[in-house]
């Protein structure tokens, strides 16, 4: 391929997607005041929670630039109407150097079944930034229904010949220079993902809603792949839904500042190094590991907590005065002393001013509820062991919430201690997880360890075992993906309605070869990365350390493989 632009006046596709989501949170900020405020809020936790961990760790701080930045970490959704449509995503979120990963075919989960299948859009390694990314399947209607949807998306057209422009060009240039990348950014906020509150057709809007397809709905009727959320990080979210549920005016500050207390509590135990290096992935780890050990007393876990306290009772965050349906009760994901996935909770979805414009030009003003405010904790990659291991705990302490669905609004603690019981199988601590071969984790060989293979001092390819001795570093890979069921619990929240059953006369079945066929691009697989960048890490640090002639043939083979996998992407 020719590239007819030097490369040097092309900007970095990464800043680019840095840009983009910056510039997609002021847009939602616009649109959505409750979520600008909810990241005041979370600011102020995520404030709080430093604070308490440069007590615990002598050397850390972060600049409100680092701050600003790691709880700018995000993701989004969006749900996207046509085929081509889609494509075109595909292509749009490639010139910000994000690429597919992972099919979810939310056909198939049961009673919160949708008629839609997705991948998330994001960089390969190192992602800050994610994008669930779905598409209405129109033959899971019955033929009638299906036209109508069909026709009614036909109409629209979502991507400017100017967007459509950009793209093609990043594509032949491999990148875009600034004025260019500033423009597709506006088209991105000013159009394929802007909230217009305009829609069209609201009979079909109303029989949609009342079969229970109101996600459909949410597709066919409106005229732009409108932002569903952005949810952004926060790095601890017992605080901030505590805090969000005291600022919407559901429990008093007493409530909270107990809450806080509590919660900052178990920070202070369970903020060790490895979750240092989970949460804050743009310090380097040569940094986390020159903090040295603090202390944090009961009364300055208090003090902290009713500082917060004091910062919510401010008339910045009287967040009960604008416009909302309320917070979730309890949060989804693994219990709060398991540190693996995700965990995410969210305030429930809003009812918005919606304006139908029929065909004869006849005006409909109605309302819509689907946007909500999400947030999320991110937590250590999960091996297909622990996935298994987490499906299974997860069902048995839904299983166990659902026979007491009051429980966690009347009694926070029994609640707590109920969901945590069927996780017990995991081990609470990075080192723990990795010895149960439950997560993934990055090695590389210390200084002291380079120095100990010269003088052959090294006995053991065990890594753990290693790292006890200083000769080996490693960090947990976070985990950067979506959970089906989590999903499907979202999607069945936000809605307030649950799936519904295909209408056609045979549901179809959906496959990954689907949706890349309609992509015209590969998906990756992030198992497969997670475990490549785990076994790439293993073999150099093995090789470093002088350790690959022990390694067992078929060890190392299992290594060689999981690297070719990753590699072949
Ligand atoms: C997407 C739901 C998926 C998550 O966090 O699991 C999602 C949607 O509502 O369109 O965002
Ligand atoms: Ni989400």
């Amino acid at each position: 391929m020719t590239t007819f632009a030097s490369s040097t006046r092309l900007v970095a596709k990464r800043d680019l997607q840095n840009r983009l989501f910056a510039a997609l949170s002021a847009m939602f900020a616009k649109e959505v005041p409750l979520y600008d405020k909810a990241l005041l809020v979370n600011m102020a936790c995520n404030k709080t929670v430093c604070a308490l961990l440069a007590k615990l760790h002598l050397g850390f701080s972060l600049s409100d630039e680092e701050l600003e930045r790691t709880s700018g970490e995000r993701h989004g959704a969006i749900r996207i109407g046509r085929p081509d449509e889609y494509r075109w995503i595909g292509r749009l979120f490639a010139c910000f150097e994000m690429e597919p990963h992972n099919f979810y075919d939310m056909t198939c989960v049961g009673s919160k079944s949708q008629p839609i299948i997705a991948t998330a859009f994001r960089s390969t390694l190192r992602p800050e930034h994610r994008v669930f990314s779905s598409v209405l399947m129109t033959d899971y209607f019955d033929p009638e229904t299906r036209a109508r949807i069909e026709a009614l998306l036909a109409k629209r057209t979502v991507f400017s010949d100017r967007a459509k422009q950009l793209i093609e060009k990043s594509e032949k240039q491999g990148g875009l220079e600034a004025a260019d990348a500033d423009e597709l950014i506006r088209e991105c906020t000013e159009r394929i993902f802007k909230w217009t509150g305009k829609a069209r057709d609201h009979a079909l809007y109303k029989e949609l809603s009342a079969a229970g397809f109101k996600i459909a709905a949410d597709i066919a009727c409106f005229q732009s792949h409108h932002l569903n959320h952005l949810t952004p990080n926060t790095f601890c979210i017992d605080l901030y839904t505590a805090a969000m549920k005291h600022c919407l005016g559901e429990v008093d500050a007493a409530w909270f500042r107990a809450r806080a207390e509590t919660t900052l509590g178990r920070l202070v135990k369970e903020a060790d190094h490895d979750s240092m290096k989970l949460h804050f992935k743009h310090v380097p780890l040569e940094e986390i590991a020159m903090y040295r050990k603090g202390s944090v007393t009961p009364a300055e876990v208090a003090a902290l907590a009713a500082e917060l306290t004091q910062t919510f009772a401010g008339p910045d965050y009287a967040l009960s005065k604008l416009k909302h349906a309320g917070f979730k009760d309890f949060t989804e994901g693994p219990s709060e002393d398991t540190p693996v996935l995700l965990r995410q909770d969210a305030y429930k979805a809003l009812t918005e001013a919606v304006q139908f414009t029929e065909d004869d030009g006849s005006v409909v003003d109605s309302t819509h509820t689907a946007r909500f405010g999400e947030i999320e904790e991110r937590f250590y990659a999960c091996t297909p062991a622990g996935r298994a291991l987490y499906d299974t705990c997860l069902a048995e302490a839904d299983a166990a919430r659902e026979k007491d669905p009051t429980l966690p609004k009347r009694d926070m603690a029994a609640y707590e201690a109920l969901y945590a019981k069927p996780f017990a199988p995991f081990a609470k601590n990075l080192e723990g997880l990795i010895r149960q071969g439950f997560v993934f984790a990055r090695y590389l060989p210390t200084e002291k360890g380079l120095a100990a293979a010269k003088s052959g001092a090294i006995a053991t390819t065990d890594l753990l075992g290693l790292a006890k001795q200083g000769f080996v570093e490693y960090e947990g890979l976070r985990y950067e993906d979506f959970l089906p069921v989590s999903a499907a619990g979202i999607f069945a929240s936000n809605l307030q309605q649950y799936g519904t059953k295909s209408t056609a006369a045979v549901k179809p079945t959906y496959t990954q070869a689907l949706l890349e066929e309609i992509l015209g691009k590969r998906i990756i697989d992030s198992n497969v990365v997670y475990a490549g960048v785990e076994a790439e890490s293993k073999l150099d640090t093995y090789g470093k350390l002088g350790l690959l002639g022990r390694l067992s043939p078929a060890e190392r083979a299992e290594l060689d493989a999981r690297v070719a996998a990753y590699r072949a992407i």
